[in-house]
């Protein structure tokens, strides 16, 4: 499959999907938003995929909304034309691991893309920030939110209302990050991250990823009694059958459709 502002590598059990609009820094429209829903709605439904890397080029994740493509917006164009929640949100639905690679600048709805990921690992050269009010918006697509979840509320505040940008090890040092490599290694080091995730039980994967995903949403008792149903349902599966299997034969699973 082609797409005008998408460049999709195949790894094995890994898709790598890349924005790709470098003359405006990746700055995210609505046709690269569209695409990038397809692109991911395909690899989760894949069988032959089980993990997904999104990630910008060596200079940029991207560099937020289209600033040229919003600037004349009216309300009209943005409340009832439901600008960003119609397109940008596909991210959400996606059941399979999506990992973030960020390299340099991850602005704006760059950065409010990047936390829809499940985690980021960064380039040395990774730089994040929310400068929305410096164009006379408030982030549109989680900033207010995600941010003070991720690294609390006095460090999102400080980004959010000063444009404070964070480099890669302050990302790492708050938790926005989980891993740094130097830029040059990143993508290497990520496609082995996400290899190593590829070849255990992609079921498993998706569960643990509902489950987690269910602790921003839900009292602590509500969901750990959510992740006790998807470990009972465990047992009447293939991978725990093999996984334990293989443990107790001392040997490697093999979790190949599972
Ligand atoms: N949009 C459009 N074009 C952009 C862009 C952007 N966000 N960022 C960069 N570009 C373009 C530049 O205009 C320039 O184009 P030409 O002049 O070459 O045609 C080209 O990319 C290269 O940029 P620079 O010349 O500026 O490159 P530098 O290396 O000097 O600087 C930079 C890189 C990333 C630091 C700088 O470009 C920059 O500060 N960019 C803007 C970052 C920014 O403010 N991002 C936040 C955008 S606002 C909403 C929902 C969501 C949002 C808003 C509303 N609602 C629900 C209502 C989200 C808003 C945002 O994300």
């Amino acid at each position: 499959m082609e797409y005008a502002d998408l460049l999709i590598e195949n790894h094995g059990k890994v898709a790598v999907v890349r924005l790709n609009r470098p003359k405006a820094m990746n700055a995210l429209n609505d046709n690269m938003m569209n695409e990038l829903g397809q692109a991911l709605r395909g690899f989760d439904a894949d069988p032959a995929v089980n993990v997904i890397i999104l990630t910008g080029s060596e200079k940029v994740f991207a560099a937020g909304a289209d600033i040229a493509a919003m600037a004349n917006y009216t309300y009209a164009d943005t409340y009832p034309g439901n600008y960003i929640g119609r397109n940008w949100e596909h991210i959400l639905d996606i059941r399979k691991p999506v990992v973030g690679v960020v390299s340099g600048y991850a602005l704006g709805g760059g950065c409010e893309l990047a936390m829809m990921c499940d985690f980021l690992i960064a380039a040395d050269n990774a730089k994040f920030g929310q400068p929305e009010i410096k164009v006379g918006v408030t982030p549109g697509a989680g900033g207010t939110q995600r941010l003070p979840r991720a690294i609390g509320k006095s460090k999102a505040m400080d980004m959010l209302l000063t444009t404070r940008m964070i480099d890669a090890a302050e990302a790492e040092r708050t938790g926005l990050v989980s891993r740094v490599f130097p830029a040059d290694k990143v993508m290497d080091e990520a496609l082995a991250v996400a290899q190593a995730i590829a070849q255990m039980p992609v079921s498993v994967a998706m569960q643990i990823k509902d489950a987690v995903n269910r602790a921003f949403e839900t009292t602590l008792t509500e969901g750990v009694r959510y992740e006790r149903r998807f470990f009972h349902a465990g047992f009447g599966t293939p991978a725990q059958k093999e996984g334990m299997a293989a443990f107790l034969e001392k040997r490697k699973p093999d979790f190949d459709g599972m």
